[in-house]
């Protein structure tokens, strides 16, 4: 059925509440790839760990994650939804990918940097490595496009570059993969440092509007984001602030930055704040209600889970059978 369909592969880690940022920045775009293409869309609960996780938390927000992408509108039945530590195979081209990826490369990651000075006491060698995995989660199923926040780009560009590296030494193994970085909410920005990218992670809860935030706080932590000393909505340097709250309106209403700056002339801030947090809370509000939904009905989340590994892995199989032959592995036969 998908035979002759271009592939398309994201993930999003389970390593807090879903914020804005994943929302508009990737999970929002990802449903409109879903009849042109084959999609993979993946919880990668073993990038996760490479910041110590709680157990429980980490295996509830696993169900959450996979729920969040049917409540944000990933038809179970049109894409292949799974989870990462559910098909072997991710670990193990990872491994091998490991030994074609150089530590010159990994060194200049960004992530890497900005992470392990985050996880000071905790700079483990799967931190350091993660842009080989993502390389394996994309390349195992020779995906085409990546659609992702641009945060991503460099992890992304490390990957094309591995791909490249092994087909060149081996011959064409893998689809070198192509980002797919929406442009203006390619990076929402935290709402109390404008200059910082909002972070499931960020301590400061008012930085950070959750998808599963209920309307009062939404509209209150859009209430408090930091702005400047203005009073004019419109997009300019040394107005991080405002930039990033029109940014996510016109995500919700399709307006154009000169439809906002004329909407709310005169009207100053506050005004503005205001109906950004309404637009955000009412978007939100059906995601919220299914999310409800599917989360009380765990038995239904561990099917497609399970059907998604099963169909994730048969394909990560032909990729891994190709790999293993190209570099000089036996291939495991049955007794
Ligand atoms: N602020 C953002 N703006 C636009 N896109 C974003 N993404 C993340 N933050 C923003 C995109 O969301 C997808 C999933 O991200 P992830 O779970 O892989 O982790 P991340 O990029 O490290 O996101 P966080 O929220 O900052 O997580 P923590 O705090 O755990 O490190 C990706 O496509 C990403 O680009």
């Amino acid at each position: 059925m998908f035979k002759d369909k271009k592939v398309v592969f994201s993930g999003v880690q389970p390593s807090g509440v879903l914020t804005l940022g994943n929302y508009l920045g990737a999970i929002k775009n990802f449903a409109a790839f879903s009849d042109e293409y084959k999609c993979y869309y993946c919880v990668v609960d073993e990038h996760a760990i490479t910041v110590r996780q709680n157990p429980a938390e980490l295996r509830r927000r696993t169900y959450e994650t996979l729920a969040l992408y049917i409540a944000c509108g990933l038809d179970p039945e049109k894409n292949t939804l799974f989870v990462q530590s559910h098909v072997s195979a991710h670990a193990e081209l990872g491994w091998i990918l490991d030994c074609y990826t150089m530590f010159g490369e990994l060194s200049r990651m960004t992530q890497f940097k900005d992470k392990s000075q985050k996880n000071a006491d905790n700079i483990n060698a799967g931190l350091f490595t993660y842009p080989a995995l993502m390389a394996a989660d994309i390349l195992l199923y020779q995906t085409e496009l990546v659609p992702v926040g641009v945060d991503q780009k460099q992890h992304l560009e490390l990957a094309r570059n591995v791909a490249e590296r092994f087909n060149s030494v081996y011959s064409d193994t893998f689809v070198v993969p192509e980002p797919y970085i929406p442009t203006e909410t390619a990076k929402i920005m935290s709402l109390a440092e404008p200059s910082k990218k909002m972070s499931k992670s960020d301590e400061n809860e008012n930085a950070v509007i959750r998808i599963l935030d209920p309307r009062d706080v939404i509209i209150k932590k859009f209430k408090r984001a930091v702005t400047d000393s203005g009073c004019e909505v419109r997009r300019a340097e040394g107005k991080e602030g405002i930039s990033n709250l029109m940014s996510i309106y016109s995500a919700f209403t399709g307006k154009s930055d000169d439809e906002i700056t004329s909407e709310f002339d005169g009207r100053g801030y506050g005004d503005f704040k205001l109906a950004v947090g309404e637009v955000c809370a009412d978007a939100l509000a059906p995601v919220q209600a299914e999310f409800a939904r599917l989360t009380s009905d765990k038995a239904y989340l561990e099917s497609i889970m399970a059907h998604g590994a099963e169909d994730a892995a048969r394909s990560a199989a032909r990729t891994m059978s190709k790999v293993r032959r190209k570099i000089g592995f036996i291939e495991p036969k049955r007794v």
